[in-house]
């Protein structure tokens, strides 16, 4: 389901995932799935000659599933404490807090996971599989920080390549995002906001009345 950044509290997105929490996939067979690893297995299913998970029983297999929930269950929360800090502590105080911790253990996470991926061209040794998608989100997230991607060169190696993919792209045009922004509002919808901020410059210059 596609919302606008900033609605998932709304009643309508709160009807398809109560957590209010991004991504939701309505699908036509098996309902609306949530939590990405759960989300990224349903797309792998749905194109099985892509190949983007291999089969169970296989060393790959279960190293693709170590990936996800590693970076949904540590990576993925810990930009949730950097970026959503006041939902991890009442004392306005404490909120730099929570976000240098947070900080700390991303470039701890973005650390490891540059040892991880060394001498590899995806997260799962030579083929790309649903790994990639969900780790080149937090590579381009980090492009935003310091210590952020760049200083680490086998993480920044990986998220340029997902980057330049054809689908990767497509992606992102159609999300209205580019490499290095916040997600951002489709370009009309920016250009529109930006009209709204000089017209309300223009009016504070002006006699009242205009
Ligand atoms: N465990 C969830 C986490 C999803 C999540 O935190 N999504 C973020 C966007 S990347 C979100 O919904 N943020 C809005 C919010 O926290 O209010 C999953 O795997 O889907």
């Amino acid at each position: 389901m596609r919302i606008e950044r900033g609605k998932q509290t709304d009643p309508e997105y709160l009807a398809v995932n109560p957590l209010g929490r991004v991504p939701a996939l309505v699908t036509a067979s098996h309902g609306t799935i949530t939590e990405v690893p759960a989300v990224l297995s349903f797309i792998a299913d749905a194109a099985p000659n892509r190949c983007l998970l291999t089969p169970a029983g296989t060393s790959e297999h279960y190293e693709a599933l170590r990936w996800l929930a590693y970076l949904s269950s540590t990576v993925h929360p810990a930009f949730g404490r950097l970026w959503r800090a006041d939902r991890f502590t009442t004392e306005a105080g404490c909120m730099s807090t929570v976000e240098r911790a947070a900080a700390a253990q991303i470039a701890s996470d973005f650390r490891h996971m540059d040892r991880v991926i060394a001498g590899k061209l995806f997260a799962v040794g030579m083929t790309i599989s649903i790994a990639d998608f969900y780790l080149f989100v937090f590579g381009r997230w980090g492009l935003r920080l310091t210590p952020g991607t760049r200083e680490f060169p086998n993480l920044h190696r990986h998220t340029m390549t997902i980057a330049e993919l054809d689908a990767t792209r497509r992606a992102m045009t159609q999300q209205g995002i580019t490499l290095e922004d916040r997600n951002r509002a489709p370009a009309r919808k920016r250009f529109y906001r930006f009209v709204q901020y000089l017209t309300s410059q223009v009016k504070g210059l002006l006699p009242v009345g205009y």
